[in-house]
């Protein structure tokens, strides 16, 4: 959230006083608890035809601050559904306890809990890349995970399912490898465990959620006579597509339109390319163009042809009219266009390295292979580096090693940098004279402009 609210004496603070809600046991436990948890698992939850029996316990990465502010009001917290036309406002209850991630001993307790069934997260992209030995040292989100997993071992509570919703591609099959090697680190025994009892669903998932501004929090005060430091404002439209067993049971998701399947590779591929791909162009692209938000950059016609070009290229790789890609694409050109909805650059633009790994090297690869010249993928990537040079204000896991390359000029910054997403493409000196072109053309386009 962005600065604080302003003082709302005469309204009271939102909580199950001031609105009675039904407080459902934890059966869920959450790693992550942001502003799109709240939009979309805790969203979903609330709008299963089960909700009564599911709550979720819901733990904060970082700092504790989201849990501190959610714990003052029960829990609750409003969704402000944000079209074109208006908004509307709808309080959710389905989170029942908020708690600071350090405290790892209620993790510990709740995950050993045999009602304890299913463990959702949203711990970010960068976070399953993390290098071992700083995973366990520094108890990061999966380290936590792993020990609190030892717990219900110990107490022989049985399976239970994980399921990531990071957008990352195989999620579920990433999840498991990451927490699968901090477990051997920490104790075979306990890995073998986890492989025999635990889960791992891989799911799709999706919902614009810009993080919330103080207005949006004046806006919730003043429509509906409380104040909510923890309300969200996403967009309509919600989509989640999982894959996976739940041996422990779970809502009926379905009811609030999850979709389960088989086969997950072709949905999260559109999503991951069409939607988070066009983001990233537009985040680098956009930025460097002067624009701040995503509907102001898809207004660009440049940023909008590079979109629509890099469209053109991952379509030669979803395959199947069930997948509908010209009617999820008409859907993202209006997504995108909802101006109501300020969706921040900035905020896109962080952890390039990861993000683009998934969202620009499939295509590029992909095209290559295919013959042709993947220029849509690779203007993402030229996108990234020409975005790179033009500010020092970058966030990223990589960022020493970004600083670093950025020491160097020309071609060999270039390579240095897409050395970060993979030394394959550094390797390569006629993909990054392509990439480093691009660049060189963008910014042409953008001196022009
Ligand atoms: C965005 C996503 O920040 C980003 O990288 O591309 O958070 C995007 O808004 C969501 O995946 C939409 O579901």
């Amino acid at each position: 959230m962005s600065g604080e609210p302003k003082p709302s004496a005469d309204v009271p603070r939102l909580n199950r006083t001031v609105k009675p809600t039904a407080t459902p046991p934890v059966r869920i436990v959450h790693l992550g608890l942001g502003a799109f948890h709240r939009s979309h698992q805790a969203w979903y939850t609330q709008h299963a035809g089960d909700a009564a029996e599911w709550g979720i316990a819901s733990f904060t990465g970082r700092r504790p601050d989201a849990a501190t502010v959610l714990a003052e009001q029960d829990g609750l917290f409003t969704v402000v559904e944000r079209s074109g036309a208006g908004d509307s406002f709808e309080v959710i209850g389905s989170i029942v306890e908020a708690v600071d991630g350090a405290d790892v001993g209620r993790l510990a307790e709740l995950v050993a809990a045999p009602e304890t069934a299913i463990i959702t997260l949203t711990i970010t992209e960068a976070a399953y890349a993390a290098d071992l030995s700083v995973a366990v040292q520094d108890s990061t989100p999966l380290a936590r995970l792993v020990a609190a997993l030892a717990a219900r071992r110990t107490a022989a509570a049985g399976p239970i399912a994980v399921v990531s919703c990071d957008n990352l591609a195989e999620n579920g099959t990433v999840a498991r490898h990451a927490i699968g090697a901090i477990a051997l680190a920490v104790d075979p025994g306990l890995a073998a465990w986890i492989d025999a009892n635990v889960s791992f669903v891989s799911t799709s998932v999706d919902r614009i959620t810009p993080r919330t501004t103080t207005a949006d929090l004046a806006l919730v005060a003043s429509a509906c006579g409380y104040r909510d430091d923890a309300a969200v404002v996403t967009e309509p439209f919600h989509n989640w597509i999982l894959s996976g067993d739940f041996p422990a049971g779970r809502p009926r998701w379905e009811d609030a339109g999850a979709v389960f399947v088989d086969d997950l590779e072709p949905y999260e591929n559109r999503k991951l390319w069409l939607l988070n791909g066009a983001h990233s162009i537009l985040a680098y692209a956009g930025q460097i163009r002067g624009h701040s938000t995503v509907a102001e950059a898809l207004s660009d016609d440049v940023c909008r042809d590079a979109v629509e070009a890099f469209w053109d290229e991952a379509a030669q790789h979803l395959s199947g009219d069930a997948l509908g890609i010209p009617a999820y694409r008409d859907a993202l050109v209006e997504r995108f266009g909802n101006s109501r909805i300020a969706h921040h650059l900035t905020q896109i633009a962080m952890d390039g390295t990861t993000k683009l790994r998934m969202r620009a090297l499939p295509v590029l690869a992909a095209e290559r292979a295919a013959g042709r010249s993947g220029d849509g993928a690779a203007r993402m990537i030229a996108a990234w580096t020409a975005y790179l040079s033009s500010t020092a204000d970058f966030h990223d896991p990589l960022a020493a090693d970004i600083r670093e390359a950025k020491t160097l000029d020309g071609e060999p910054r270039t390579a240095a940098l897409l050395a970060l997403l993979s030394p394959e493409l550094a390797n390569d000196p006629a993909l990054v004279a392509q990439i480093h072109r691009l660049q060189d053309s963008l910014a042409a386009t953008i001196s022009h402009a």
